[in-house]
């Protein structure tokens, strides 16, 4: 298949003024007529008028209301049109029944939904599906259904038709249509000018009691963005709709967001507190996107990041403020260093801003999201907080109503401060992970910090040049006492240094605080010194870093040279976690070790080859160390921090239940799960019940609380998801594939349920040492189920995919079984472009 590149870019040859759709929804034979007024582009030239069109029966076409005979092949039609404007209709079927690839309009137990971003709307009906064409539509949907939803403001309706108009001009990617037996949780909200906005929480019926939690984070979203970013909410209504089967979290459709089930129904009895979390941080996000995203929207596909490295970065400035900052920074950079530094470290590495694709699903990725909101916020810490302000309200009125680039961005951002991001712009063409090496030399009251970077080759990008690190420091007396305030370096250079001079005595530096550049920093460092700054350091950040840095390092010996576990690390643990002072949400995340890939990764960083199964055994003799370490420690955090009364979701309580939780997965080991069983009959809700469910697990004790957990919880979907994947998840190495293919084979196992394949088959995935069991079993299983749902759901079997992406850390004897598995799903006649596309670049 064809590569696309953004060099290529042509601006469009024509331009929508308005489309009328109408929908006459039936399983088999649904019918879509569309009016389309166009226009030529006077940027673009009339050569070829295409339009995008997959897997459509057209029916009938007209220019000026006379018949036409398109030319029609398998990606779309072209067709002889007039000079100058001119108005399109087609008729079109299409079957929403057969639709398992879950993207145009398909069918989720009985309802109607669609999934047009990034070229889903070609599978509807033909149309120029890219982004830099905007128009306003208005949707008429006939069916019987009691509720028809599209984008917009609610028109005319009668018996079996409803319409609907959307005044904002919107790329085809924001379209959305939902019609089904749904039932509303309604509430209202006013914006700062005094406009009232229905909202409203659609589900399916018996979903109705999960809706309170999600629609509390709408109204503090849309607040927010009010008194944040001064951006308001710009129809009468806005609604959200609850979908069992869908290919990722939520969409942004304009007024129409379509949200996975599992990220916006809550409710304390089946859902935990991370549930709730992220369903409040989704909200955010796809609310978040109306401005950045829909209002100003994406040139062409490469400009991704544009609008989702922007809205993740607004999304992480909501939690933070909403929940705990440190502690949202502190995940923030776990689950970048989980899932972003392995993409950008393996096969798969790409720019924030890609330069080619053959599948723009694919680029749905870390890099893009979490990386590209990393960069926004270096940009934020170099100009300073008014700046960004500044460029922000220049961007949104500059660009209001249209489809920008990377470069429009920057630009706003040189107007308003003078400076030239010329260097910064490297931030989103150049691929894989800064290496930021610190030497440090001490001269008489001076400290010097000596820096270096290096960016690793990376697949199509050999020579990188040195890249802009915003570097936060502080330095810290030997007594304690912070002797320099966290200051902003600028490196610019390859190599570079810094010096900091009057100082009394010679300080511990504490080095990129609050994680300022998304690098990797290699740093000599003793002990001693990460465990004066575990004790003392002023950033939550860098605190916690040192912790873990020593937990890291303690692991390391332990799997290269059989060291027994560190004494100086479970002590400095046991005095940060005996800290009545901090937050007991930054002692559990203190308490959690690196993961298993994390040390698969700096094993093989350091010239190892890292051993899954290993790495697996000497977490569990760290974990088990810990427990024999401090026992009183952690019986007497577990009994302090139990929540009385009713579960909240809040920060302060959910804080308290992971440390308790932490402290219950380790006390589980010693006390035959008996603090586990009790909590598991005493709980009242899912945090708790599950947390008890996973120590049993975890000890193998778990028989009669798993059959009774699948007896209490059989008819909610997305409970039974947590039953599958906790399985999976806490099956010993050699009984991972096994505890997978066995759960394939159960009654509830529906393989055209995303969220239920992701619970079982991702959980193997994420299950090192099970996945590369050294039999090869997980691999063979990955790779038959990938095979065969490849032919249903292209999109989810490509990103599932990824699970291969680290192979080449490994034995030779693994490489061979996995470069077997990936060439036997290359070879598959019939395979998809984005499940070839995601193979080919791992296997290169
Ligand atoms: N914009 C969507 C993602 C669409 C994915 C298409 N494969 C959700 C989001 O980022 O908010
Ligand atoms: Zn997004």
């Amino acid at each position: 298949a064809e590569t696309i590149f953004l060099a290529d870019y042509t601006p469009p040859g024509w331009l929508v003024e308005d489309v009328s759709l109408t929908f006459r929804l039936a399983p088999d034979a649904t019918r879509v007529l569309s009016r389309i007024r166009f226009r030529p582009n006077p940027d673009g030239t009339q050569d070829r008028f295409f339009l995008h069109g997959e897997k459509l029966t057209l029916i009938s076409a007209r220019i000026d209301g006379a018949p036409v005979t398109p030319d029609v092949t398998d990606e779309g039609l072209t067709c002889a049109v007039p000079d100058g404007a001119f108005t399109w209709e087609t008729e079109v079927e299409i079957a929403p029944a057969q639709n398992f690839a879950l993207e145009g309009l398909y069918m989720s137990n009985g309802m109607y939904c669609t999934q047009c971003e990034a070229e889903g709307f070609r599978k509807i009906t033909y149309y120029p599906d890219r982004p830099d064409v905007m128009a306003t539509f208005t949707v008429r949907i006939e069916s019987d259904l009691p509720v028809m939803l599209s984008n917009g403001n609610p028109g005319a309706s009668g018996p079996g038709w409803t319409e609907w108009h959307d005044p904002w001009p919107k790329p085809a990617y924001l379209f959305a249509l939902v019609a089904g037996d749904l039932i509303a949780h309604p509430d209202s909200f006013t914006t700062q000018s005094g406009k009232d906005v229905a909202l409203n929480i659609w589900v399916r019926p018996g979903d109705e009691g999960k809706c309170a939690f999600g629609m509390e984070a709408l109204k503090k979203s849309m607040k927010w963005d009010e008194e944040v970013y001064g951006r308001e909410y710009d129809l009468d209504i806005f609604n959200i709709v609850a979908v069992d089967d869908f290919n990722m979290g939520a969409m942004e459709n304009k007024g129409l967001n379509v949200f996975n089930s599992s990220c916006v129904l809550a409710s304390p009895e089946t859902s935990t507190d991370g549930n709730f979390e992220r369903v409040e941080a989704i909200i955010a996000h796809e609310y978040f996107h109306n401005w950045t995203g829909n209002r100003i929207t994406c040139r062409d596909w490469f400009q991704l990041c544009l609008k989702e490295g922007l809205t993740v970065f607004r999304d992480s400035q909501f939690t933070s403020d909403m929940r705990s900052a440190p502690v949202k920074r502190i995940s923030d950079v776990i689950a970048l260093r989980a899932r972003q530094f392995r993409e950008d470290n393996g096969p798969l590495a790409h720019p924030v801003r890609p330069e080619s694709f053959r599948e723009i699903n694919n680029f749905y990725t870390a890099t893009v999201y979490e990386k590209g909101a990393e960069v926004i916020g270096m940009l934020k810490r170099l100009v300073g907080d008014e700046a960004y302000e500044k460029a922000c309200d220049l961007y949104f009125t500059r660009h209001d109503g249209q489809a920008c680039t990377i470069e429009d961005w920057l630009q706003v951002f040189t107007e308003a401060t003078g400076r030239d991001l010329g260097q910064f712009k490297r931030w989103y063409s150049q691929a894989g992970t800064p290496r930021l090496t610190l030497r440090e030399t001490w001269d008489e009251g001076t400290l010097t910090l000596h820096f270096s970077q290096r960016t690793p080759p990376t697949p199509g990008q050999t020579d990188k040049q040195p890249q802009v690190l915003p570097i936060a420091v502080g330095l810290i007396g030997p007594d304690g006492e912070e002797v320099q305030e966290t200051t902003l370096l600028e490196m610019t250079e390859t190599e570079q240094s810094f010096s900091f001079s009057g100082l009394g005595a010679r300080p511990v530096a504490s080095v990129l605080r609050g994680f300022s550049a998304p690098v990797i920093l290699q740093r000599d460092q003793d002990n001693a010194d990460r465990a004066f700054l575990l004790a003392h350091d002023t950033d939550p950040y860098c605190r916690w870093e040192a912790g873990r840095a020593l937990a890291k390092q303690a692991l390391m010996r332990m799997i290269t040279d059989d060291a027994p576990a560190d004494p100086a690390y479970l002590g400095a643990l046991t005095t940060l976690l005996g800290d009545e002072t901090l937050d007991p949400a930054f002692r559990a995340l203190a308490m959690a070790l690196p993961s298993e890939d994390d040390l698969a990764q700096s094993l093989a960083d350091t010239g190892h080859v890292p051993d899954p199964q290993r790495i697996w055994d000497k977490r569990e003799a760290m974990r088990d160390a810990m427990a024999d370490f401090m026992p009183d420690l952690l019986a007497q955090l577990f009994d302090a921090h139990q929540v009385p009364g009713r579960y909240a979701p809040e920060a302060a309580p959910a804080a308290a239940r992971a440390l308790a939780n932490s402290a219950l997965a380790l006390l589980s080991r010693r006390d035959g799960g008996e603090r586990a069983r009790v909590q598991y009959a005493e709980a009242d809700n899912m945090t708790q019940q599950l947390a008890a469910l996973s120590c049993l697990l975890s000890i193998g004790m778990a028989d009669d609380a798993l059959g009774a957990f699948y007896d209490q919880w059989q008819s909610d979907r997305l409970v039974i998801d947590k039953w599958f994947s906790l399985q999976v998840a806490f099956a010993a190495p050699d009984q991972t594939a096994a505890t997978a293919a066995r759960l394939a084979g159960h009654p509830d196992f529906d393989m055209k349920n995303p969220n239920r394949f992701r619970a079982t088959f991702g959980a193997l995935a994420a299950s090192p040492a099970g996945f590369h069991h050294a039999s090869g079993a997980g691999y063979r299983l990955l790779a038959d189920w990938l095979i065969r749902l490849d032919a249903l759901n292209p999109q989810t079997t490509a990103r599932m995919s990824t699970a291969f992406e680290t192979w080449k850390r490994f034995d030779a004897d693994r490489q061979d079984m996995i470069r077997a598995e990936l060439e036997r799903i290359l070879s598959r006649d019939g395979l998809s472009r984005d499940t070839s596309e995601m193979i080919t670049r791992i296997l290169a």
